[in-house]
């Protein structure tokens, strides 16, 4: 359909999440903002017109953080960054890996508070090797002085550092130590936990552009028929499911037509929205691979 008032509504569907970025001066909330720009699949925005809200602290959450994170208005995660600073106060070693304390004071926090709080190392999600660091870490690997020691405690700090030049002493590559620094930085974690977060703006979205789509099938035929067709009903589905279990209610996932007719079963006792999407694209499935009851 190559309808311009279509395209328009696709292309509404199709934007990105916008994110707000906000917390304590100095606690870190530029680094976050960069690393969440450079995820890729998110808008950080400065402006009114965000969906959803990264708050940021660092450590501990202060009262005037819960003040500032009980003013937000649209759906928020708490992002606790300088992760890399409980893993190098709490020492010793790490049989859950290097971010496990911050995973931990995570978990308590959340629990103390509230709120959903995910750890984050800002710094290694943004840093990038280029040759000056690269060298400089291979000569602190092999126990030698660099000149680049301050700008590499800058942009990786000393976690970063010690992790980079401990995977170095075992024969990593570059590119196996940018993989490792971008692990650590639990940014996919992050960014996952604002995908699940934002699965109800999503929904949304799609509830609005069938609502825009319903009114141009009124004067275009072609327009209700894309409405009706196995992918749309599909892809409201779909959508649908992914705010279900955002809501943490699991959704059968099977492909087969038992799977299908059992999911559409399951759903119809629900009479949200949501469930009778999942009924629908349901019984369109299990109509496309043929099942017969
Ligand atoms: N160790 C460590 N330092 C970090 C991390 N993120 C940021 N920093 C450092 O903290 C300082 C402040 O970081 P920014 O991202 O500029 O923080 P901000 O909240 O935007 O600060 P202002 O705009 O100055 O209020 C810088 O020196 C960063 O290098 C992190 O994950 N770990
Ligand atoms: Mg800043």
């Amino acid at each position: 359909m190559r309808d311009p008032r279509c395209a328009a509504i696709a292309e509404r569907l199709a934007t990105p999440l916008r994110v707000a970025v906000s917390g304590r001066a100095g606690v870190g909330r530029s680094t976050v903002a960069k690393a969440l720009a450079r995820a890729g699949s998110l808008a950080v925005t400065t402006g009114s017109d965000a969906d959803l809200h990264v708050y940021v602290i660092a450590e501990v959450v202060k009262p005037e953080d819960r003040v500032a994170i009980g003013a937000v208005t649209r759906p928020v995660l708490t992002v606790l960054t300088k992760a890399d600073l409980i893993a190098t106060t709490e020492a010793g070693r790490y049989p859950q890996g290097p971010t496990s304390a911050a995973r931990t004071r995570c978990r308590q926090l959340s629990d103390r508070t509230g709120l959903s709080i995910e750890p984050l190392v800002g710094i290694l999600a943004v840093a990038t090797l280029d040759d000056e660091l690269w060298t400089g870490l291979r000569a602190l690997a092999d126990g030698r002085v660099t000149e680049v020691q301050e700008r590499l405690v800058q942009e990786l700090d000393l976690f970063g550092i010690a992790q980079a030049t401990a995977a170095i002493r075992l024969g990593a590559t570059r590119t196996e130590v940018i993989a490792l620094l971008r692990r650590l930085s639990c940014i996919d974690d992050v960014v996952h936990a604002i995908e699940v977060l934002g699965a109800q703006v999503r929904y949304q979205r799609v509830l609005d552009a069938v609502a825009d789509l319903e009114t141009l099938a009124v004067t275009d035929p072609r327009v209700g028929e894309f409405l009706c067709s196995d992918d749309t009903v599909v892809a409201r589905m779909m959508a649908a499911v992914d705010i279900v279990e955002a809501r943490g209610i699991p959704v059968y996932r099977g492909d087969t037509a038992d799977a299908h007719l059992r999911r559409a079963m399951q759903w119809r006792q629900d009479k949200s929205l949501a469930g009778s999407d999942i009924v629908r694209g349901s019984l369109r499935l299990w109509a496309e691979v043929g099942g017969t009851v």
